[in-house]
């Protein structure tokens, strides 16, 4: 069942000077793009040990290029929703505005988000393992799922460029993200199960820095009761109403 957001929310995304926002899978599922945890997400049917860590890649490059490779494909296939879009349209309304996103599905930049911090990295990149190179943004889509992905300067793996568990996050998204929290008048928390660390401490790194905190989920997640509000409901649905309340409320306090 829906909740609303409170006026506090829609004030205090009035008044904000900075907003820093961290989007998890669950914003892109109006896409039809899988989470990774609800049911009939990607970790029900695959094991996340088997494919999301380097030591996977290194033992079966070709299932894992071959997984990766079809969820670049499905996410070129999808389009952003309504969700992105209120995204993009509440950058023009902040003075400081950061987007953090654990997501690797580009959704957020082909819907026109500018200021947008890569956590987890981006699907549609690869690099190779040996020299470090990144390929261009086709070398993980060979015409034929036979062809090990490899690299064109020194013939060595190509691996997307994503962060695996057990490696560090790409450290200026790691301190832009920090720095984005510590700033942040209002910190919104959309669509994330927030378990996966350092992402899921980023709400608290704001609220102890003294911003209002707030979360958009369908279900409550794991960091929800330290939220000064959580509003149930699916993001593409919340979003633009949200977003809209706010730009009113802008409107007719400049009146
Ligand atoms: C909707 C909706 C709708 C649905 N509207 N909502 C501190 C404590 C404990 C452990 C650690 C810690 N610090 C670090 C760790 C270890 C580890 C970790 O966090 N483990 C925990 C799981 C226990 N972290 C790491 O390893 C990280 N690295 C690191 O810390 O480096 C330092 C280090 C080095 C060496 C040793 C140890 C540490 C790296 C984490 C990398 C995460 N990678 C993945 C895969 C990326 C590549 C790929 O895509 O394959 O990133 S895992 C996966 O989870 C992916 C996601 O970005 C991430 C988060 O998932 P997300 O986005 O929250 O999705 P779901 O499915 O979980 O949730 C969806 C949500 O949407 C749900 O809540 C739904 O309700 C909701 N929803 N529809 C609104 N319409
Ligand atoms: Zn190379």
């Amino acid at each position: 069942m829906a909740s609303a957001f409170s006026h506090t929310l829609v004030d205090r995304l009035a008044q904000a000077e900075s907003v820093a926002v961290l989007t998890g899978a669950g914003i892109s599922a109006e896409s039809g793009i899988p989470t990774f945890r609800d049911p009939g997400g990607l970790w029900q049917k695959f094991r996340p040990e088997e494919l999301a860590n380097v030591e996977a890649f290194l033992a079966n490059p070709v299932l894992v290029q071959g997984w990766y490779q079809h969820r670049q494909q499905v996410a070129l296939e999808k389009a952003p929703n309504a969700g992105h879009d209120a995204l993009v349209a509440m950058e023009t309304l902040v003075a400081h505005f950061t987007l953090i996103t654990q997501n690797v599905d580009n959704l957020h930049q082909r819907a026109g988000s500018q200021n947008v911090v890569e956590l987890h990295g981006n699907i549609m990149r690869s690099y190779c393992v040996e020299c470090g190179r990144f390929a261009s943004e086709a070398a993980l889509r060979p015409a034929s799922q036979e062809i090990t992905a490899q690299c064109a300067n020194c013939a060595g793996l190509l691996r997307p460029d994503v962060v695996w568990f057990g490696e560090w996050l790409p450290p200026d998204a790691l301190e832009a993200a920090e720095k984005a929290a510590q700033q942040a008048d209002v910190f919104l928390s959309i669509g994330t199960s927030a378990v996966v660390y350092p992402a899921a401490g980023l709400p608290q790194v704001a609220k102890k820095a003294g911003a209002y905190v707030a979360e958009i989920n369908i279900a409550p997640s794991a960091i929800a009761a330290s939220m000064h509000e959580v509003v149930q409901g699916k993001s593409g649905e919340i979003l633009p109403i949200l977003i809209e309340a706010v730009r009113r409320k802008k409107i007719n306090g400049a009146l």
